[in-house]
């Protein structure tokens, strides 16, 4: 199977996997979200990682992982929707390795590359460095160990420039700008939906 569109960068793969599921978002069936495309979406994510570097096999592991498990328990409850109401009868939302506390920690990786397209595209941020640290700090080190936090930050200064990376993503500044855009409006609806399948469990947020 492919997941290229016309343009056939991974980028544009990912944009292109994020409207669909914006879309069925946006459908207004509160159950609408499908695991598996939902799956499909978030595992183009990790080619990312590849244009990281070394530093960042273990992000790209735990997070890999995370998306797996929820693949393999697509066959089984098929929805978004269906893991949390598991999870709550059985009281396990939050244990380790559970499938809604693995849905909330995908949640937090397609938030973080939001933040960090925004910054990336933000004239303030003069590198990828910076860009990719702030984003870290806004959306994923709250909820991260101090040992994790220290070996995100360590593994910061391996980051490859701007230019390099555009390069390995095959796009231009026009074009990655294009595609980035396109991403951050797409995953909003997406990430907002996945909050209100906690919250309106009455689930707070602060994990
Ligand atoms: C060009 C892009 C540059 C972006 C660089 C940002 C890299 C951030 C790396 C974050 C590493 C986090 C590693 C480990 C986190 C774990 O503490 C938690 C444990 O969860 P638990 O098992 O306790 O429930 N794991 C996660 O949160 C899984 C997802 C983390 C990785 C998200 C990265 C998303 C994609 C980054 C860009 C490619």
């Amino acid at each position: 199977a492919t997941f290229e569109d016309a343009n056939g960068t991974p980028l544009s793969a990912i944009a292109e996997a994020f409207e669909e599921l914006s879309k069925s978002v946006k459908s207004g069936n509160s159950n609408a979200l499908q695991l598996k495309p939902f799956c499909e979406a978030c595992s183009l994510v990790s080619v990312l990682f590849g244009s990281l570097g070394i530093a960042f096999k273990f992000a790209e592991y735990e997070y890999c992982s995370k998306v797996r498990d929820l693949v393999e328990a697509s066959e089984i409850y098929g929805t978004l929707h269906n893991i949390l109401d598991i999870d709550v009868r059985n009281d396990t939302v939050k244990t380790p390795g559970s499938l809604s506390r693995n849905l909330r920690r995908v949640r937090q990786g397609i938030d973080l590359i939001r933040a960090l397209f925004e910054n990336f595209l933000c004239s303030d941020y003069f590198s990828l460095k910076e860009a990719a640290s702030t984003a870290y700090a806004q959306v994923c080190a709250p909820y991260h160990t101090w040992a994790v936090r220290t070996a995100v930050s360590a593994g910061m200064c391996a980051l490859p420039t701007r230019e390099q990376l555009l390069l390995k993503l095959n796009e231009t500044d026009e074009s990655a700008e294009k595609e980035m855009r396109r991403y951050i409006k797409a995953s909003h609806p997406v990430i907002e939906y996945i909050d209100k399948l906690y919250v309106s469990r009455n689930i707070c947020l602060d994990w």
